[in-house]
Parts: structure tokens; sequence; C-alpha cells
């Protein structure tokens, strides 16, 4: 057994007396109210999931098993010359709570490493889709193509389910998973991008670095790629990725069926997609300058053109969030530290739209939080490495959002967390229940 699974083995043996107790004997303490809005409106704000792999804090932003961006980053080893950490070291991390050493670290890498081949099935299944399918389409169409190598599945199906012990066949579908999931976002990206040139993996690399070799990138973006992975990978479990992977999952469905469907949430413009718009948006603002620098103004103009067309703008505003997104300012500052970026006018103009855009939000009112979230700046770093083609940015939030997603599917299964299965009422019940009837 790797050092890894045996690590979260113990984890398990030791949570599940907790997550038994509060079943058995706290079931009906209360955590909270539903109202009419909330009913409507997305369930906002109702609290009904439970996850210890990270949590959002709506002042204070995410912090992954307990610690903020910076002192996750600064725990976890970092590749041999690189100023960030292994993502296998963060995925250790996000398993078990506990800071990997190196050696625990490299173990996890030499196990990715063995899992990493893409089979060719799914080479055919990428080939096969019209090559103007959205990428975001052709990742998820990979992913569930590859169901019929499902551990889980292939053990439900043949009688072995246990309780106890099925989350081990999900942390090998995991483990799968994300060891390939590089490659394949590699593979689509050549293939629709770089006219169908393929780079071979390189045995030395770790997963991110791995990843920055195949895209045909520079070393300086195997950090970009490890940092972005990072960021993105999880914002506990109520977003529409992370919720839609969980609900799947909850009905035993395997993790290529669960993460094919989170995937397929990511794709939507209110969730992962953002960050392909913050691009769209400020390209064409750019290209209706005709290359001058915008005045604070012309700037101001154009937000509330987005507004009074009844469009959002995009990378502003978040469902939990009350404060600039501290997976914001963690890439402001990479952009800051990097010489040549610092001072890229894409950088600038984003920077500018940070000071101008929280005050166009709050006097227009609606929004309940005007400050940035994650892809207001994620897709400029991108820009800058040359990665421009910007319908693409998602599959790399969907790379990272993996970490996340399959962490808490593999403690789903380790703590028999039921089917989910909220009531619906009709709209006349509201009405009644409001005496408004
Ligand atoms: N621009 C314009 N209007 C906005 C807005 C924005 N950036 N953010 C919120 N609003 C509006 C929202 O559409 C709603 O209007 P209606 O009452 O007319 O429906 C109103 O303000 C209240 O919304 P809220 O309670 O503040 O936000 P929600 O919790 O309903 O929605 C978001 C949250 C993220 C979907 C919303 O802020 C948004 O659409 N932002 C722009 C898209 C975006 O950046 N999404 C990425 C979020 C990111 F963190 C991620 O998932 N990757």
């Amino acid at each position: 057994m790797s050092t890894l699974k045996e690590t979260l083995f113990k984890k398990i043996q030791e949570h599940r007396p907790r997550t038994t107790k509060l079943v058995k004997e706290c079931a009906d303490v209360k955590l909270g109210d539903v109202t009419v809005g909330q009913a409507i409106g997305g369930a906002r704000g109702v609290r009904c999931l439970v996850t210890d792999i990270s949590y959002l804090d709506p002042m204070e932003g995410i912090r992954f098993r307990g610690m903020t961006i910076p002192e996750t980053f600064a725990a976890l080893p970092k590749v041999p010359g690189s100023e960030y950490p292994y993502v296998e070291g963060f995925w250790y991390l996000l398993l078990t709570g506990d800071v990997p050493t190196m050696e625990q670290t490299l173990e996890v890498v030499e196990d990715w490493k063995q899992r990493s081949a893409v089979p060719e099935y799914v080479i055919d299944v990428l080939r096969a889709l019209p090559r103007d399918s959205h990428p975001m389409a052709m990742f998820s169409a990979a992913i569930v193509a590859m169901q019929r190598e499902s551990v889980f599945a292939s053990n439900y199906a043949a009688g072995k389910f246990n309780k106890m012990t099925c989350w081990e066949d999900m942390y090998e579908d995991a483990n799968t998973l994300m060891a390939r999931l590089g490659p394949i976002g590699a593979y689509i990206y050549r293939m629709k991008y770089k006219g169908d040139t393929h780079i071979a993996p390189d045995p030395e690399l770790d997963m991110g670095g791995q990843f920055a070799h195949m895209i045909g990138q520079s070393d300086e973006y195997k950090d970009v790629a490890r940092m972005y992975f990072i960021l993105h990978s999880d914002h506990e479990s109520g977003n529409v990725s992370a919720h839609t992977t969980h609900l799947v999952a909850s009905a035993l469905s395997d993790a290529y069926y669960a993460y094919s469907a989170g995937i397929n949430g990511l794709a939507g413009p209110l969730h992962g997609l953002a960050n392909e718009e913050v691009l769209r948006w400020t390209q064409n603002f750019m290209q209706k300058l005709g290359g001058e620098v915008p005045t604070e103004e012309g700037l101001k103009e154009a937000l509330w053109a987005t507004l009074n067309s009844g469009q959002v703008i995009p990378g502003y505003g978040h469902a939990v969030l009350r404060k600039t997104d501290p997976r914001y300012t963690s890439q402001r500052e990479f952009c800051m530290n990097t010489p040549g970026l610092k001072d890229y006018p894409l950088f600038q103009l984003v920077k500018m739209i940070f000071e101008v855009a929280p005050g166009v939000l709050t006097e227009h009112g609606k929004a309940k939080n005007p400050w940035p979230n994650v892809d207001a700046q994620s897709g400029v770093i991108q820009w800058y490495y040359g990665v421009t083609e910007y319908e693409y940015y998602t599959v790399l939030f969907g790379i990272g959002r993996a970490l996340g997603c399959l962490a808490n599917i593999t403690w789903d299964r380790a703590l028999g967390y039921g089917i989910e299965r909220p009531k619906s009422l009709t709209t006349a019940m509201l009405e009644e229940a409001a005496g408004i009837a």
C-alpha cells in the first residue's frame, strides 16, 4: 500500500466515529431554516453539505485543509528549481490533511506517471468529435469514455460492493483520472489549436511540468500550470462543479460519470466559463479602442454598457465571497512579480478594471459582492504566455478542479454519505407558507 493510501486509511478510520456519532446522536440538531427566497434562489446559503477538505469564509476566502493560499504554497514540497509546489503533494494534502514530505510527494508523482498513459480509444473519441466542438465538451466526453475502466463500477457489477472498503475503488479511479487529465487536456489543445501535432511526455516531469511540456510551453509556464491547478482545485462543496460531482457520485455512480458531469457544470458562463468571458470582454474592449490605452471614463462607459445590455461583468461577484477573492490576489501577485507581465498592457487593463468595476457594480446596486473572483485575473496570465485560445481556459480550470472534486467523492464513499435527494415544493405550497395563497 502506498504511503498516501495508508495515511488516508488511518484518517478515515479516525474520522468515521465522528460522523457516526453525529448521525446517531445529533441528527435532529438544526443548522438553519430555509426561506422561500432560498428555495427559488438556488439554495444560496442553505447549510446542508459537509466537507473537511476546504472551507470558504465570505471575508477571508478559501482555506485548504485549514491553510490559506500563501500558507499552502509555503508548506508544500517544491519542485526543484521551482517556486511552486508539486500538484501531487497538494493532492496528498487535500486527501489526508497532512503536509507530505518530499519522499511521500515523490511516491504520488511516480504513481501518477504509471497511470498517465491516455488510452488509444480516448484519442479516437476525441478525434471523432467535430473539430469545432467546445474543448469542454471534448474534455467531458473523454472523461466519460474512460468509465469502462472504473474499478468501482466493475467491482460493484461483480457484487463486491462493501460500504467500508468501497472508498478504495474510488481512490483508484480518482488517481487514474488525476494522472490522465493533464495529458488529455494537452491532447485536446494540440489537436484543436496547434495543427494536430503532439508532444510525447517527458518521463522526468511532475504533473504540472508535464502539462506545460505537452502543450508545447516554455519552462517558465511550468510554474504557471502548477499554480493554476492548485488555485482552482477546491472551493468547498456548494459550487456547481463540486456539487454536481458530489450529487452524481451520491447515486454510487463512479468517478468518471461524476466528474464528467462536474465538468459540464463548470462549462457554464456563470461558473468556470467566466474566465473565457473575461478575456473575450477585455479583448473586445481593447479592439474597440484600436490599441489605445483606455481612460477610466472610457472603461466606466464600457462596464455600464455591459450592465445596461443585461449582461453580467464577468469575473466579478460571487455567491459566497464578499471580498476580493484571494485566488485573484495570488494571481495578481504572480503578475506583479513577473518581469514582463507587470507592465503587460492587458494586465494594466485588468488592474484598471479592478480599480473601476467595484465602484460601478456598487452604484448599479445589484451584485452582493462587487469584488473580483478568480476568473478576473486568470486569463491574462495565459494570454501573456501565448495560450491565447480563450475558449480553452476552462479546461485548465477543469484539470485543477478535479483535485478537489475527486478528493471529496473519495471521502464521500469513506464516510458513506447518502444519496442526495432534497425535497421539492410547488409554487402553491410556497404561497400557502407565505400566507398569500
Ligand atoms: N455583473 C452584473 N450583475 C451581477 C454580477 C456581475 N458580475 N454579479 C451579480 N450580479 C447580479 C446578479 O445577476 C443578480 O441579478 P438579478 O437580481 O437581476 O438576478 C444580482 O446581482 C444578485 O446576485 P448575487 O446574489 O450578488 O450573486 P449570485 O450569488 O446570484 O451569483 C455569480 C454569483 C458569480 C453567478 C454572479 O456574481 C455573476 O454572474 N458573476 C459574473 C460571472 C462570474 O464571474 N462567474 C464566476 C464565479 C467564479 F467564482 C467561478 O465560479 N469560477
